[in-house]
């Protein structure tokens, strides 16, 4: 069983948060000139800016990019890769946000919504009891009839139906609406979700945080600036949460990189993200269907520039559900140092054409990560080892 969990942010994680260290980094991989800069600033521990981060994700220069990325990662986590044992569970799909690049949401008694008591929600949890299950991720959608009661109720449920498992649930735009519902403060609605036992918070629903995508989008939904502003809340109450970024839509490569630096300010300020996701995009039934997957290069070009500008981020995450467990091994020589897990029950991107499977073992995860040369950590939601010594 992990240790019991303290509510100070993971405290082997600072030294993670600090900058990058000057790299080492041979300047002969670095083939488009466009980088030459980034790398002698790299390689001078120089922080990297707009500019910098715009010519690493314009960059065609795949081989360059992956040894700028993979220095980087290499001061940050050495060879390892981090793995978790853990389920994904929705709790409901009835959203009122309507944004246009979700295929989950379902409009309140439409075809194929759902909520689950929080009873129900247990039964899941408590599914698959030979799963030494770290971790419970619990996302949903902005319910538009659901009061706080039912979310508290809905933790403690799942808490006793898998005691061993942290409680990871709600996003900031989850939590910012529970608030208005509610008619409370952000900071009250954490502090009644950690009183019912939450312990920790994912990165999801920052989407990209320009207003014009925003209002192209998903003009419902929390702003960047509340986004970032709820994280910074939590941290400032010990919860550790996550960022993501959703890519591959209608966004440009600027606004690309000014949500990352935009992520960067954050934790400079508050310091409790311990990792990042970059999201693909998939179209399959989202009011953008007409859109192309993103492609290879531009997913080891995101992963890389995350990495790279990031500096003050302990992990980046590549999500084998999206990037596909081939991409996504490959990705670990491109800054990321996590798997994310077993997940058991995938929807949000399968509802969205996603053709990965929705779990994956963890002889399958540990086999991606030891044949491409890294060491495998099991870990706990704090990124704790939890490997056998
Ligand atoms: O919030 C929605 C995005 C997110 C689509 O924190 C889509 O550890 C792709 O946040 N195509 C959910 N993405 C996933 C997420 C996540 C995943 C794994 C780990 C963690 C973590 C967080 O997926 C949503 C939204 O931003 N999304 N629709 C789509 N069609």
């Amino acid at each position: 069983m992990p240790p019991t969990v303290s509510t100070a942010l993971a405290g082997s994680e600072n030294a993670n948060t600090q900058g990058l260290p000057p790299l080492d980094i041979d300047p002969r991989l670095v083939s488009d000139p466009a980088l030459r800069p980034v790398a002698a600033k790299l390689a001078q521990g120089d922080r990297l800016d707009a500019g910098d981060g715009l010519a690493l994700m314009n960059s065609k220069d795949l081989l360059g990019l992956g040894a700028l990325a993979h220095a980087a990662r290499l001061a940050k986590n050495g060879m390892a890769t981090y793995y978790v044992l853990n389920r994904q569970i929705n709790y409901s799909n009835v959203c009122g946000n309507r944004c246009t690049f979700c295929a989950f949401w379902r409009e309140q008694g439409g075809e194929g919504a759902y909520l689950l008591s929080p009873q129900e929600a247990a039964s899941v949890a408590a599914e698959h009891p030979d799963l030494d299950l770290a971790e419970l991720h619990v996302v949903g959608s902005c319910h538009p009839q659901l009061g706080l009661d039912y979310y508290c109720e809905l933790l403690r449920a799942l808490a006793a139906a898998r005691p061993e498992a942290t409680l990871k649930a709600f996003t900031p735009v989850e939590i910012e609406h529970f608030a208005r519902k509610e008619g409370i403060s952000t900071t009250e609605v954490l502090e009644r979700l950690m009183a019912a036992g939450l312990k920790a918070m994912p990165g999801g629903g920052a989407e990209v945080f320009s207003p014009r995508v925003r209002a192209e989008l998903c003009p419902s939904k929390t702003s960047g600036e509340r986004w970032l502003a709820i994280s910074g809340q939590a941290h400032a109450l010990g919860l550790p949460t996550n960022a993501t970024m959703l890519y591959g839509h209608i966004e440009t490569p600027a606004e690309r990189v000014e949500h990352l630096l935009a992520l960067r300010e954050q934790q400079d300020l508050s310091g409790g993200f311990s990792a990042f996701i970059p999201l693909a995009f998939h179209p399959e039934n989202t009011g953008l269907g007409e859109l192309a997957r993103t492609t290879g290069l531009d997913d080891l070009r995101v992963t890389a520039t995350s990495r790279l500008l990031l500096d003050n981020f302990p992990h980046i995450k590549a999500y084998w559900v999206m990037l596909g467990p081939k991409l996504a091994q490959v990705a670990l020589n491109f800054g990321a140092d996590d798997l994310d897990g077993t997940i058991v029950e995938e929807r949000i991107t399968h509802t969205a054409g996603a053709t990965t499977a929705k779990g994956m073992t963890e002889e399958e995860l540990r086999h991606l990560i030891t044949s491409a040369g890294f060491t495998p950590v099991r870990r706990d939601s704090f990124y704790r080892s939890l490997e056998q010594e």
